[in-house]
C-alpha cells in the first residue's frame, strides 16, 4: 500500500490553474471520441447469473483485492466490499474538500473566485450536448441532491486521481474493463447526504447510462455510515442482475417502484451494509441500490461515488474524460 496521504495541506497547495488545464484537456480528449459499437462486454444479457448459495454483499480486507477477487464477487453478487482501503488522513481532508466544493455550487446566482475547491475548466459547457440547458440542469440536480461534480474543482479531482493511483487502482480496474480506465464528468461526485434524506428511487445506473458499456462504480464514504451510526449508509439488492429491471409504476422511467423490488427480487430482499471512512463498494451499473431510506438519521453522510468505464466502451451521455 501506498504513503501517499492526501492532507489539506497538500491540497492547498496545488496550482489550480494547471489542475484545471488537466481536467480540460481529459475532457477535451474525449469530445470526437465514440464507443466501439460491439464492445466485449464483461455482463450482458447473454450472460447467465451465477446464482451463489448466499445472497450477500461480499466483503473483504484491502490486502485481500486481487483482480480475481475482484472479478469473483462481481460476476457472482454483482458487488464487493473492500474494508479499509484508505487511511483516515484523505478521508477527512476529502471531507472538506466536499463541504467547500458543494457549498461553492450552492449559489447559482454568483460565481465564486476561482480557488482549489471551485474552479470548472471553460470547457464544460461546451462538451454538453446541449451546452448551458444542460449544465445549468446537471448542476441544478445536483445542489437539490446536496452534492456536485469532482470536475468543478479540478484540484480536487486531480489530487483524488492520484489517490487512486498511489493505491493501485488504475492498474486494478484497467485490468477488470479489459483496458484502460476512463471516468466521466456527471458521473464523478462528491456527496453530502441532506436531513432528513428523501426517498431515493431503487435504481441501475445502466437505466439512464446505457448497457452496451463495461463499468466499475467505486463508492467511497469519508464518514461512518449503516447501522447504529446515524448517517445513511445504502440499500442494495445482493445479487448479480445482467438486465435493467423494470421501471413500472416507479416515480422515474430510470428507477425502480419498492414493489418490483419486493415482489420480483424475493430471493434477495434489500440489505443495508455498514460502512467506515476508508472503505469502498465496487459494482456496476445493473446493480439495484438507493440512498438508505429511513427518516431517524441524525448526521450526514459524506461519500465520493466515481464511476470507470472501458476506454473504447463508455456511456457517450456521462461525458467520458481520459484518465
Ligand atoms: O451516495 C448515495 O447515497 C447514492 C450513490 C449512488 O446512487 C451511486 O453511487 O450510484
Amino acid at each position: 500500500m501506498s504513503a501517499f496521504e492526501l492532507t489539506t495541506v497538500d491540497l492547498e497547495s496545488r496550482n489550480i490553474a494547471s489542475d484545471c488545464a488537466r481536467i480540460g484537456a481529459r475532457i477535451e480528449s474525449y469530445r470526437a471520441r465514440e464507443a466501439v459499437s460491439h464492445p466485449s462486454l464483461i455482463v450482458g444479457e447473454q450472460h447467465e447469473p451465477a446464482i451463489p448459495a448466499e445472497r450477500c454483499v461480499p466483503e473483504i480486507n484491502a490486502n485481500e483485492l486481487t483482480i480475481d477477487s475482484l472479478r469473483a464477487a462481481i460476476s457472482e453478487h454483482g458487488a464487493l466490499i473492500v474494508r479499509d482501503m484508505f487511511s483516515k488522513t484523505p478521508m477527512d481532508t476529502l471531507i472538506k474538500a466536499a463541504d467547500n466544493v458543494i457549498d461553492a455550487c450552492l449559489d447559482s446566482g454568483s460565481t465564486p473566485a476561482m480557488n482549489t475547491y471551485y474552479n470548472p475548466p471553460g470547457n464544460l459547457k461546451t462538451i454538453m450536448p446541449k451546452k448551458d440547458r444542460e449544465l445549468g440542469n446537471t448542476r441544478s440536480f445536483h445542489r437539490e441532491s446536496g452534492s456536485a461534480m469532482c470536475v468543478e474543482a479540478p484540484s480536487v479531482a486531480e489530487a483524488l486521481l492520484q489517490l487512486y493511483e498511489a493505491h493501485g487502482l488504475k492498474e486494478l480496474i484497467g485490468l477488470y474493463l479489459g483496458e484502460p480506465p476512463c471516468l466521466s464528468v456527471k458521473k464523478w461526485v462528491l456527496r453530502r447526504s441532506k436531513l432528513p434524506v428523501a426517498e431515493a428511487g431503487w435504481h441501475q445506473d445502466g437505466a439512464f447510462m446505457g448497457t452496451n458499456l463495461n463499468s466499475l462504480n467505486m463508492w467511497m464514504p469519508l464518514n461512518e455510515c449503516g447501522g447504529t451510526t446515524g448517517a445513511p449508509s445504502m440499500d442494495v439488492v445482493p445479487q448479480r442482475l445482467n438486465k435493467i429491471t423494470s421501471a413500472a409504476g416507479a416515480q422515474f422511467d430510470w428507477s425502480v417502484s419498492d414493489s418490483q423490488v419486493s415482489s420480483r427480487l424475493v430471493d434477495s430482499q434489500p440489505l443495508t451494509p455498514t460502512f467506515s471512512a476508508g472503505d469502498v463498494f465496487f459494482f456496476d451499473h445493473f446493480y439495484l441500490h438507493r440512498t438508505q431510506y429511513r427518516s431517524d438519521f441524525t448526521k450526514l453522510r459524506y461519500a465520493v461515488e466515481t464511476w470507470f468505464f472501458g476506454a473504447s466502451s463508455f456511456p457517450k451521455n456521462q461525458i467520458p474524460i481520459a484518465w
